[in-house]
């Protein structure tokens, strides 16, 4: 299969071609897409040198798939026109994502919805992409009614310049600020712009495109996004309420037989997730999970997951693969 990646050289791109390779994705033939600015630049894959193309370049060679991690308006500019030609495209921005007439997926909640006429799937962010996956069990069996999300977020969810200005810091060296302050030894309760309601868009994102995923609309979400200095993953405290009561030891039987979910939840030897432990694997990690003793039916449970991963690239990837899977891509190419 002939695949195109839109954002080649950036952080989610280069993992992209990481995770293609590591999973054996049936690529015969990459297209590696960056800005003018990076055109002509070479990249290797799977032991092949590949020179990074234009987007007028790549569509003129007929991809069958383009994995698009590039940012919201060139998605909207671009992914169009791959469309237009009968490319499916995945595109990790926000661009489409809230667009009624797009699919909003992860595989292991809705990928059952996409279609051969889906030419332009969006991938979920990165924070919600992981508690999705953890609450898609509870939710099929006690239905939940409310969700409260406090998340610790990676300074990779910004990308480069965001991890620069953070090991700048720690090493004492002046450089350009990805943030309004500094992040080392400091967290910021502020992920991308505030919105009028007093929330940021990142945790507009949470709320909406959880309600989205899940297909309910009556599942009720809050959050709130902070921005802390680590690398692995990104980690959220979450609150649920659901409708019916529950087991605890059934939870984490639901839990552990969950595609895509590990629950490492022992505290008597204090294991819990960590991100320094999910970083580079493409698992959502379980843990602290314990009943909220001041409300019935309601549940505390903590999420940690490689933002990178499974968060962005990995889904993405895992979005083709179930499309290959069922001849959904482009015009019914065979894996
Ligand atoms: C972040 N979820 O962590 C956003 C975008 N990747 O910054």
């Amino acid at each position: 299969m002939k695949v195109a990646v839109v954002g080649a050289t950036g952080l989610v791109g280069t993992k992209m071609l990481q995770v293609l390779d590591e999973r054996n994705f049936p690529v015969t033939e990459l297209i590696p897409v960056a800005s003018e600015k990076s055109v002509g630049k070479e990249i290797t894959f799977k032991g092949k040198q590949y020179k990074v193309v234009s987007v007028e370049d790549a569509i003129k060679q007929k991809p069958d798939l383009a994995l698009f991690s590039a940012g919201g308006s060139t998605s909207l500019a671009q992914a169009p026109l791959f469309a237009e030609a009968g490319i499916t495209v995945v595109d990790n921005s926000s661009a489409w994502r809230m667009d009624p007439t797009k699919k909003l997926v992860v595989p292991e909640v809705n990928a059952d919805t996409l279609t051969a006429e889906d030419k332009i799937i969006a991938n979920p962010n990165c924070s919600t992409i992981q508690m999705v996956v953890a609450l898609k069990p509870l939710h099929d069996k006690y239905k939940i009614k409310r969700v409260v999300v406090s998340t610790y977020q990676s300074v990779t969810g910004t990308g480069v310049k965001a991890v620069d200005q953070l090991f700048n810091e720690r090493n004492g060296v002046e450089g350009p600020m990805a943030y309004p302050y500094t992040i080392d030894l400091n967290v910021i309760p502020q992920i991308d712009v505030f919105t009028e309601n007093g929330y940021t868009k990142e945790e507009m994102k949470m709320i909406l495109e959880t309600k989205k995923i899940m297909g309910d609309d009556s599942i009720k979400v809050t959050a709130t996004t902070v921005r802390i200095p680590v690398m692995g993953g990104h980690s959220e405290s979450v609150n649920i309420e659901f409708v019916n009561d529950f087991d605890l030891a059934e939870v984490r039987e639901l839990l552990a037989a969950a595609p895509g979910v590990v629950v490492v939840d022992d505290t008597a030897n204090l294991k819990y997730p960590m991100p320094l432990d999910a970083h580079d694997k493409d698992e959502v990690f379980v843990g602290r999970i314990r009943r909220d003793e001041t409300q019935d039916n309601t549940l505390n449970c903590w999420i940690v997951s490689d933002n990178l991963r499974k968060g962005a690239a990995t889904n993405a990837v895992q979005i083709a693969e179930y499309l290959a899977a069922k001849n959904l891509i482009g015009q019914g190419v065979e894996a």
